[in-house]
């Protein structure tokens, strides 16, 4: 297959700003190349038009009840990720999504899953992003984007953000280590998985890895995976906007995607998030996403 590569500089579900050059310091970070080491050959699909928080008012409203910032924004930058990644499905590419702060996912997962088919995600992040317009301690949509697709909350309403191909029972949160006390409550009624950063100490990435994969491929068609940088260890990956210490190792962060790269026939869509170039060292964090990518497309050692 080939890879295209979409862009989307995006910093309108977050407070600090700086992710918005995420997808920039991906490529600089050498993404082309570590596909080509992993023989995956690669187009450049470009860059996503997003707004400037400048031009608009995070309040301009468009919701029925709770706090969104950026709205009506966040729903027309996700309409054309959709778009997109529906688009690349449909030529026979592989649609990698560079963020961006990780309200994209809705875009990314409602164009993954247009086509209808049942559709398991696997979210590795350290937060849940479990939050809706009402439980939201922030206003920022980057905390809701996992309960969006599901229709949880004002989002019920909203069929741009709404995807009835991916059920809960196939949704998969690998590496929390933050999570609101709201979020914690949503998550507990739901049907989703979410697995700690204590299961991971205690079963060892493989383990809970490997069971993720079970879930999310479970009678579905396909699966989306979706990486927050902040999953890591900010040691590994200071350069993201919200970093929380625990996270996952730089080996435990590859075998993952060597884990992940086992199941190429069912893996559908990909994207890497939260890439702030601004508070990062070197660039060492986007250099990290290029590698984890890699590992994600069968590169190996021998
Ligand atoms: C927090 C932060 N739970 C919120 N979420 C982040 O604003 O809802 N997600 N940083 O990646
Ligand atoms: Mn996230
Ligand atoms: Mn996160
Ligand atoms: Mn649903």
């Amino acid at each position: 297959t080939q890879v295209r590569v979409l862009g989307v500089p995006m910093d309108l579900g977050a407070d600090r700003r700086g992710v918005d050059m995420g997808p920039s310091a991906i490529r600089y970070g050498g993404l082309a190349d570590q596909l080509a080491s992993a023989g995956i050959d690669c187009i450049d699909g470009g860059d996503i038009a997003v707004p400037r928080p400048e031009e608009s008012d995070p309040d301009a409203g468009g919701l029925p009840s709770g706090r969104a910032k950026f709205f009506r924004e966040t729903k027309e930058v996700c309409e054309d990720v959709a778009t997109a990644v529906d688009a690349t499905l449909m030529d026979g590419q592989f649609p990698l999504v560079l963020g961006g702060d990780h309200s994209i996912g809705i875009g990314t997962i409602v164009g993954a899953a247009r086509d209808d088919e049942e559709l398991g995600v696997i979210w590795f992040d350290a937060h849940g992003d479990f939050n809706t317009p009402e439980t939201t301690p922030s206003g920022n949509i980057h905390g809701m984007s996992l309960a969006a697709v599901l229709g949880d909350g004002a989002f019920a309403d909203h069929d741009w953000a709404h995807t009835p191909a991916v059920r809960e029972e196939n949704v998969v949160l690998v590496g929390l280590r933050d999570v609101d006390d709201g979020e914690r409550r949503r998550l507990y009624e739901s049907d989703v998985t979410a697995f700690t950063m204590s299961d991971i100490d205690t079963r060892g990435a493989p383990e809970v890895v490997a069971e993720a994969l079970e879930i999310a491929t479970d009678g579905t068609d396909g699966i989306h995976v979706s990486l927050d940088l902040d999953w890591l260890d900010p040691t590994e990956a200071p350069g993201v906007g919200t970093p929380v210490r625990g996270g996952v190792s730089y080996r435990e962060a590859h075998i993952a995607m060597e884990y992940v790269a086992e199941y190429h026939d069912q893996l559908r869509s990909m994207e890497m998030v939260e890439v702030n170039p601004i508070l990062d060292e070197h660039n060492r964090t986007a250099e990290l996403a290029c590698e984890l990518v890699a590992s994600a497309f069968g590169k190996r050692v021998l």
